[in-house]
């Protein structure tokens, strides 16, 4: 169900260019503001059901979902999943068709929140079932395998695993060793072993990946295990500092025959696959941090309303008020940018690899810093086990570590960045970017063509009247953060890709920018549904955390050219020399 009805047609020919994703061109210095504005509007009848569905949920696990004899189990009881698949919590985004409940990104986000909300494992199991775990059927399959797997999955009468990871390949997950090889009569003979795999010994189905020779050309293959395949072998359970009610397993692949009919797309296709799949779930991972942030803002605020020292409530402190409007404020932030993704997702935008992992990054590490200042408020009793920060704590640590670690991602922000700029430049010339000498002058030719073609879409001028301050203001940024992109571009050529600290602050500063486009566009729907005098509230917040953002914007884009990397590099590569600190103060 489409949140947003259809992409408005851009105003004039030509800025009516083909645009796949909303933060590439904003490294072109292109804002294609029709893509993300009027702020996308939930459906009504969906807003009936996700009501419907988190109540259920929350009144079902008031009574029988217990976290910490989850923990203490190592597993939810097979019963509660059959009753919330009953509920309708196994299958929120699947077609009504399959027996789901056809919720939109969006949709299946705000229901997500709660399950957070309730309890990260619950989260990362239901999580890891169809985020990511039959995620690939959805998107990917034939007629015939949606109905074989869907209807079962979605209903909970079957669980779901994602098995992409192995020993050589975490980050680099295009290095998988896992091979398959066909058969002549179309099957598959599976071979490999998979590391980290949540609901390992649970899944009755599990999406998984391997190498394979595809018309003399070494690719992969996405394909479908199902329980009970000979040779599929589930390995030991690691032993986890949280979430760990999560069955973490080994898998190995030893000859496992894998029919023609559960390969998933065409072979060959496997990584761009698993690459798809991945970013649908860390889109998740950002709405969900969303969710366990506000959990934890509750607890924030009941606990400094409540607790005296010196004669008053923490509230009253100035340094307990910097915690909690940082919180609340940038929560407001990072809230507006996942659901805008979201919104992308639903509009049916093709790319929205770069937002996703952007709100994977901001979410994961904004609820682990919201997390720890949250335990500090608590004091001594955050640190206590039987009261939630404790667990909490434990159970979100992984959350910047998997689906992608968040520096692997930043990289791949600024990559995806680059690639389109660097296209351009070259395309101009035809004249490689790996080549420094023949390169200038096409550099000097596109600096003048881009003079000519200032029509390009450089400016928000959909945000309200009364924002405009701050829509120019970001406007200015997207051409600092172009201009930016093409001098390293220029300066680095291919070796861009090793100035890793570069990259860092390209895609903290289109995060922030994505960001503060996003609460523009909540904000001036907010302007055109309350009117501007009754959003005050809204207005401030909005101005506080797009202010913030600013200076983010301006430190890491400034931090380009004047920077200690150099020095940095330096002390890291003495100290693995020394193999230790290596700067005793005393000599015992
Ligand atoms: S699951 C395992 C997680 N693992 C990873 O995420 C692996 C991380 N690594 C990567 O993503 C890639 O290997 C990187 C690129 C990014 C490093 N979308 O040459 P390339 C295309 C579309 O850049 P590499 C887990 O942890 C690219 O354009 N396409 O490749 C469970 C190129 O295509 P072309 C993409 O340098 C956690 C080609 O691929 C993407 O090797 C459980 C090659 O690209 C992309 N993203 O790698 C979580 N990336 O040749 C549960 C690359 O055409 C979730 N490509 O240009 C629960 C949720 C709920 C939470 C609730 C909380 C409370």
């Amino acid at each position: 169900m489409a949140v947003r009805e259809a992409i408005p047609k851009p105003p004039d020919a030509e800025t009516e260019q083909e645009v796949s994703s909303f933060a590439k061109a904003l490294f072109l210095g292109e804002i294609h503001e029709q893509l993300v504005f009027p702020w996308p509007r939930p459906d009504p009848g969906e807003r009936e059901r996700i009501r419907a569905l988190n109540a259920g949920l929350r009144s079902y696990c008031a009574e029988s979902y217990d976290p910490r004899k989850v923990e203490e189990e190592r597993w939810i009881d097979d019963e509660v999943l059959r009753d919330l698949g009953e509920i309708g919590v196994m299958g929120l985004y699947v077609d009504e068709a399959y027996g789901g409940q056809g919720l939109s990104q969006t949709g299946y986000a705000r229901v997500f929140e709660t399950i957070g909300e309730i309890d990260a494992t619950l989260a990362i199991v239901l999580g890891v079932h169809q985020s990511i775990g039959y995620k690939g059927i959805s998107l990917f399959g034939t007629e015939e395998q949606k109905q074989r797997w869907l209807p079962d999955l979605a209903a909970g009468r079957k669980l779901a695993a994602f098995a992409l990871t192995e020993p050589e390949a975490g980050s680099d997950a295009y290095g998988i060793q896992s091979r398959a090889v066909e058969q002549p009569d179309g099957s598959w003979v599976l071979n490999g072993e998979k590391r980290y795999i949540g609901n390992g010994s649970r899944a009755d189905v599990i999406t998984t990946f391997a190498r394979c020779e595809v018309d003399g050309k070494d690719r992969h293959v996405a394909l479908i295990l199902e329980k009970g395949m000979e040779g599929l072998e589930v390995g030991e359970r690691y032993d986890t500092m949280g979430l760990r009610g999560n069955d973490l397993r080994r898998l190995y692949f030893k000859d496992v025959r894998v029919p023609a009919e559960n390969v998933l797309g065409e072979p060959g296709e496997g990584f761009r696959i698993a690459m798809q799949i991945l970013n649908n779930g860390r889109i998740g991972l950002g709405t969900g941090s969303v969710g366990a942030t506000k959990k934890l803002l509750d607890l924030t605020i009941a606990h400094v309303t409540e607790r005296e020292q010196f004669g008053r409530p923490l509230a009253d402190f100035e340094l307990v008020q910097d915690k909690v409007g940082w919180m609340v404020s940038y929560l407001f932030g990072l809230e507006a940018m996942t659901y805008m993704t979201c919104g992308l997702v639903d509009a049916g935008v093709p790319d929205y690899s770069l937002e996703s992992a952007i709100c994977k990054v901001a979410g994961t590490e904004f609820l682990w810093y919201a997390a720890n200042r949250s335990l500090q408020l608590a004091g001594g009793q955050g640190y206590l086990r039987s009261e939630p920060w404790e667990k909490i704590v434990r159970d979100i640590r992984i959350f910047p570590i998997f689906e992608g670690a968040n520096d692997v991602l930043r990289a791949f922000v600024a990559l995806g960045g680059f690639k389109p700029v660097g296209e351009r430049l070259e395309g101009l010339g035809d004249v490689s970017l790996g080549d420094p000498i023949g390169s200038i002058g096409v550099l000097v030719d596109y600096a003048a063509s881009r003079a000519k073609r200032e029509v390009r879409p450089d400016r928000i001028g959909m945000a309200h009247q009364e924002l405009s301050g701050h829509a120019d203001a970001v406007s200015g940024q997207v051409k600092q953060l172009a201009g930016e992109t093409e001098r390293l571009l220029r300066e680095h050529k291919g070796e861009i890709i090793e100035r890793q600290f570069q990259q860092k602050r390209l895609a903290d500063a289109v995060a922030d920018i994505f960001a503060q486009v996003a609460v523009l566009s909540r904000v001036t729907a907010i302007f055109d549904d309350q009117g501007v005098e009754a959003s005050g509230q809204e207005r401030f917040i909005a101005e506080t955390f797009c202010e913030r953002a600013a200076a983010r914007v301006e430190g890491n884009l400034g931090q380009i050219e004047s920077n200690d990397d150099e020095r940095m590099t330096s002390i890291a590569k003495l100290s693995y020399r020394r193999g230790s600190y290596g700067y005793a103060l005393f000599e015992d």
